[in-house]
């Protein structure tokens, strides 16, 4: 690891306490100057690490950027260790972990981007994913039964997400159909399972899965056409000890252990106390598209 990465991760153990200077230094066998650079290097990127005379360094315990070193102490599988990966800004984190997979990544590999530049939805629509306050991520899952079982994997990631949410903020959340999780009447998440397939024998190889939280992204920056549509989990500052870093761990440990025990089907219980269109009379008004 970097040492950026290590004075991170030493920093992320502590959060809200302080490590003296001297300390990371000895801990990671490294010069006090090179401590103080890894630290700008992190200011920079927008870590708030406060420097506190004669105590030494703090990250803030709301500092939120996302990182692995933030991610991974909350993450109960140890294999994942080498799995998560975190960028600033990709076109779509599908895109890159359909990339990765034909590349060789394992199953079990996660994407995290701060900012999607063309982030999809189903059927060509766009997902509309702001730096700042949303969670991007997806899942390289290796399918263990027929395909056209996949809309599991996304009913599982539901109720995954819903039980993670629940867990880390204490804030219930409903899911329409299968893929779409709502706080009110506005919806928070959206959730996209496309497969990988082998060109030559057609069969599939990989399931993307795909995830999209409007966290904390401010009212104001959807654009008009979503004002009604979307919300945020938080509308105001997160309880304290609540940060996106502490969610993506809690989603990646849910939706891992869903999946471990898919076909037993236990989430579909869960699932039918958290759907809000089960059971409901609902009317289908076919477009001039679909009608055809
Ligand atoms: C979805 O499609 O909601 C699936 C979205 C999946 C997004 C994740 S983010 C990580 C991964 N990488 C990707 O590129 N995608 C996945 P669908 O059910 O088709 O809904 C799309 C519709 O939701 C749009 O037509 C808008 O009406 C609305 N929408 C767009 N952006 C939104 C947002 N940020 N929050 C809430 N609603 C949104």
């Amino acid at each position: 690891m970097s040492t950026r990465g290590n004075v991170l991760k030493a920093l992320e153990e502590n959060k809200g306490g302080t490590v003296s200077g001297e300390e990371l230094a000895s801990r990671l066998n490294i010069s006090r100057a090179a401590v103080w650079k890894a630290i700008q290097e992190l200011r920079k990127e927008g870590h708030r690490i406060d420097a506190i005379t004669n105590k030494g360094y703090s990250l803030a315990r709301d500092s939120d950027v996302l990182s692995v070193e933030g991610i991974l102490p909350y993450v109960a599988d140890p294999a994942m260790t080498d799995r998560v990966h975190v960028f600033k800004s990709v076109e779509s984190t599908n895109l890159t972990a359909k990339r990765m997979a034909l590349d060789g990544a394992p199953a079990g590999t996660v994407v995290i981007a701060e900012e999607q530049t063309k982030g999809r939805g189903r059927m060509g629509r766009s997902f509309y994913s702001p730096p700042a306050g949303g969670i991007y991520m997806s899942f390289i899952l290796k399918p263990r039964f027929d395909a056209a079982k996949s809309v599991l994997i996304t009913t599982a990631a539901s109720v995954a997400v819903c039980k993670a949410i629940e867990t880390i903020t204490g804030i219930s959340c409903r899911i329409k159909w299968v893929n779409d999780i709502y706080l009110g009447e506005k919806k928070i998440c959206g959730i996209l399972t496309e497969a990988v397939t082998d060109f030559e024998s057609g069969h599939i190889e990989y399931i993307v899965l795909g995830i999209g939280i409007n966290y904390s992204t401010d009212r104001s920056v959807f654009p008009k056409e979503l004002s009604g549509i979307a919300g945020s989990l938080f509308e105001s500052a997160p309880a304290d000890g609540v940060t996106r870093n502490r969610l993506i761990a809690e989603v990646i440990n849910q939706v891992l252990e869903v999946n471990e025990k898919l076909e037993t089907r236990e989430f579909v219980h869960e699932y039918k106390n958290r759907s809000f269109v089960l059971g409901k009379e609902i009317r289908v008004i076919p477009t001039a598209g679909l009608a055809r």
